[in-house]
């Protein structure tokens, strides 16, 4: 047991009572011994590499190229996006993927190259193969991106899985993003990041790793283009990332290095190349696009470990009301349960939840539920009685139920790598639904089990479907979470087929955007912890995630009056909206803060609501193009080098920057700004970029700069939408994207084109639609029009 694992299993016992302390015990004796019987031994290996090229069998996109031993097949996909394999991997199957494997391009073809190579000559790259079986990205161009050195294998003699490794180089200037929720970032520094989902078991900061959803995804950036890589295996593994360094003109660079290490699976990856938006958009055409949020998931939500009972729900949102500070929904977490046990509840504190969901329904606050993936062991309990009958607990190698720790005692866990089981699951959210729950909050789904020692999660010997192929967990484990989700669903879809379903998702892998968004998890009250939560934010965002969001004044502790209210101002623009925090942690409702608080809150909270027409418009486009709502700085200008190391603001959407306050004591900082003009929000000031510039961020505001020509669509004082326009700079044509959608159906609204010029002395807005430019249907207001 190391000293952290002793820390881990001190708390729980002290925090859950000896009798809780004993089970993770005895649950952590458990574990090491069903994987003692339950995994293959590791005994001698025989590392192989590919060998010396023996042939080729050209295919429709590509082909299979033969070396003395293994093989890499390559495909170029309608998409845009290569695929390879080694060994005779193939696409699919994959937990990745949305649907069907796109077909394959048949302009592609595979062709001799120089020193008895190969090479695919695509639309976007050109993929060369060398005669020992490194593989180099170019870009069309001829510029290398990537390069992958012949991979190595390690094979147990007596059979079983093979363990592999890959060495990458990368430009000398390439800046590494993405590997998924990491909390520090969002650019990846040299170091070593692990690929399991893990519960860090205690409030995290900055530097810990691995977190709740990590994925073999990195976005790589540099001069010559974007590119993102993924390599599609579910098996625990660690990626070192060491960034390049440029020799100052004197030749001398040192290119950049990434070696993964996986133990197991299949060698396979996908690459697609190009800008930021066109890298995304291939990725979310291969993995689905990200589930749309129902509009009221765009506003403020309030969660609490601990609301104990209804007239405690009931107080705080009255507290909300009562100030008049916008609230849309409420979250309650495991204790409005009947002894913390999943789709159940606790009668006693909370008799008429149904009245009280309506209740809030017809004040526009929608409930949320905690989801638990645990499921107490227990006869007498309708869910593990009926999830007993449907087989859909998690099994060890010798056939035994496998049973964890969790809040509600010893527990079991539903394998979601199983259709059958995945319905099941799907069909339980109808009894949330008779509560009155409109969304769904899925927590512990790592999957997490407490421990006195070792993994806090499953054996790595039980067993899982896997889709009826049949694994263990060492393959399971990262996809779990994604299974739950999908779970969640499609049983939404389901029940309630007229709503989009809303779900958050503690854990995740590659795809989970597909069923919904995520959140932080417990991430610590701090300075760091308000930094690290705008660092998972944009890094989920960069693999395919745009809806996140963290637990606004940290989940543990209490923050000061100054932390609280610039989390709660950075939370304002970010695409989940949410406070949150531990049973054991101070108060967040904004007014326990002091008079300033609220009113600075306030003041967050009614911007909030006025760009809510802005954040839906992200939304529907996130859905159609795969851009995060919440984008790096350099996402329109990946070749402006000071941007790609700008890790303190962010762009959202085209229109805005936001600069938040991430340092205690400032009252103005530095904002690094892209190209072209921007203008204050608020004091309308404009600067030029690109630049370093100054600005004035005191208590009741951080700041927010909009781009010039931006067309904004927000809500005017009646709730109807209105173009807010910030003039372009003269002699330039600006203009905005507008989704019109205030509900939470499936109903298609059009894209709407907007675009800005000046007429003479005037700045005119006009809808750009089929029939030509016309009248936009909105009121318009211009600003920033003080500046020549
Ligand atoms: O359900 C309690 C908490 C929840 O408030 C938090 O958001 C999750 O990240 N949950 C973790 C379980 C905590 C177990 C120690």
């Amino acid at each position: 047991m190391n000293g952290r694992d002793l820390v881990r299993s001190v708390k729980v016992v002290g925090s859950a009572g000896a009798a809780q302390g004993l089970r993770t015990v005895r649950a952590a004796w458990r574990r090491k011994r069903a994987d003692a019987v339950g995994l293959p031994q590791r005994g001698a290996e025989r590392a192989r590499v590919p060998g010396p090229v023996r042939g080729v069998e050209p295919g429709s996109g590509g082909g299979v190229v033969r070396f003395a031993r293994s093989e890499l097949r390559i495909t170029v996909a309608v998409n845009g996006a290569v695929f390879w394999g080694w060994d005779g991997a193939e696409p699919e199957p994959s937990y990745a993927l949305a649907g069907r494997c796109p077909e394959p391009d048949p302009r592609a073809v595979l062709e001799p190259d120089k020193d008895g190579g190969w090479r695919v000559v695509a639309e976007r790259a050109t993929v060369v193969v060398s005669r020992h079986g490194a593989v180099e990205v170019l870009t069309p161009g001829g510029v290398m991106l990537r390069r992958d050195l012949p991979p190595r294998w390690w094979e147990p003699v007596d059979g079983g899985t093979a363990r592999w490794m890959q060495r990458s180089e990368v430009a000398a200037d390439a800046r590494f993003f993405g590997l998924g929720g990491r909390a520090a970032g969002p650019r990846l520094r040299e170091g070593t990041y692990r690929l399991w989902n893990t519960d860090p078991g205690r409030a995290f900061v900055p530097g810990d790793d691995p977190l709740y959803i990590t994925m073999p995804v990195q976005l790589v950036v540099a001069d010559a283009a974007t590119h993102l890589v993924f390599h599609d295996t579910s098996w625990d593994g660690v990626v070192s990332l060491r960034e390049g360094e440029e020799g100052a003109g004197s030749g001398h660079d040192r290119t950049g290095s990434c070696e993964l290490r996986v133990d197991g699976g299949p060698l396979r990856c996908w690459v697609m190349v190009g800008t930021p938006a066109r890298v995304l958009h291939t990725w979310v055409s291969l993995t689905g696009a990200p589930a749309l949020p129902p509009a009221w998931a765009l506003g403020h939500h309030h969660a609490r470990w601990g609301f104990g009972s209804e007239r405690e729900v009931r107080r705080v949102v009255a507290g909300y009301q009562e100030r008049g500070l916008p609230l849309d929904a409420v979250h309650l977490d495991i204790d409005h349960y009947d002894a913390h046990q999943v789709f159940t509840v606790d009668r006693e504190q909370f008799p008429k939840l149904p009245e009280l969901a309506e209740d809030l329904r017809r004040d526009g606050v929608r409930l949320v539920s905690i989801v638990n993936a645990a499921v107490r062991a227990e006869r007498g309990n309708g869910v593990y009685d009926s999830g007993v009958a449907e087989d859909a607990f998690v099994r060890d190698a010798s056939g035994r139920l496998v049973r964890g720790v969790v809040w509600t005692g010893e527990s079991v866990y539903p394998d979601f790598t199983h259709a059958r089981v995945r319905r099941w699951w799907g069909g339980l959210y109808e009894e949330r639904l008779a509560q009155g729950f409109a969304g769904f909050w899925h927590d512990m789904n790592e999957p997490m089990s407490f421990t006195a020692f070792g993994e806090s999660t499953l054996p790595r010997s039980a067993r899982h479907s896997l889709e009826e192929r049949g694994g263990d967990h060492r393959e399971a484990h990262n996809v779990y979470a994604l299974g739950m989700a999908r779970a969640g669903f499609e049983g939404l879809r389901q029940l309630v087929p007229q709503e989009r379903p809303f779900i958050l998702s503690r854990s995740g892998w590659a795809g989970m955007q597909r069923y919904g968004g995520t959140w932080s998890g417990d991430v610590a009250t701090g300075w760091p912890g308000l930094r690290a939560s705008l660092s998972l934010v944009l890094g989920l965002g960069l693999c395919g995630v745009p809806y996140s969001g963290p637990d606004v004044g940290g989940f543990d502790g209490s923050p000061s009056p100054e932390l609280y209210l610039r989390w709660f101002q950075l939370g304002a623009y970010l695409p989940l909206f949410r406070t949150h925090a531990s049973s054991r942690a101070g108060r967040r409702e904004p007014w326990t803060f002091g008079d300033d608080v609220v009113e600075h809150a306030r003041v967050a909270l009614v911007e909030r609501r006025r760009l809510l027409p802005y954040f839906m418009t992200l939304a529907h486009l996130a859905r159609r193009t795969g851009a995060p709502y919440v984008r790096p700085v350099w996402w329109g200008t990946p070749e402006d080098r000071a941007l790609r190391d700008c890790e303190d603001a962010f762009l959202l959407g085209d229109s805005l920057l936001v600069a938040p306050v991430l340092d205690h004591g400032a009252d103005r900082r530095a904002v690094q700004l892209p190209r072209g003009r921007w203008y204050d929000t608020v004091t309308e000031e404009a600067y030029e970029g690109p630049a370093q510039v100054l600005i004035d961020a005191p208590l009741s505001r951080i700041p927010v700069l909009a781009r010039a020509g931006a067309v904004v669509p927000v809500r005017g004082s009646d709730g109807e939408l209105e173009l807010e326009v910030w003039a372009p700079a003269r002699g330039r044509v600006g203009g905005g994207l507008v989704v019109p959608d205030t509900g939470d159906g499936w109903d298609e609204p059009e894209v709407e084109r907007y675009v800005a010029r000046w007429e003479g002395r005037q700045v005119v807005v006009r809808r750009d639609g089929e029939g030509g430019l016309s009248e936009p249907a909105y009121p318009v207001r211009v600003r920033g029009l003080r500046t020549p």
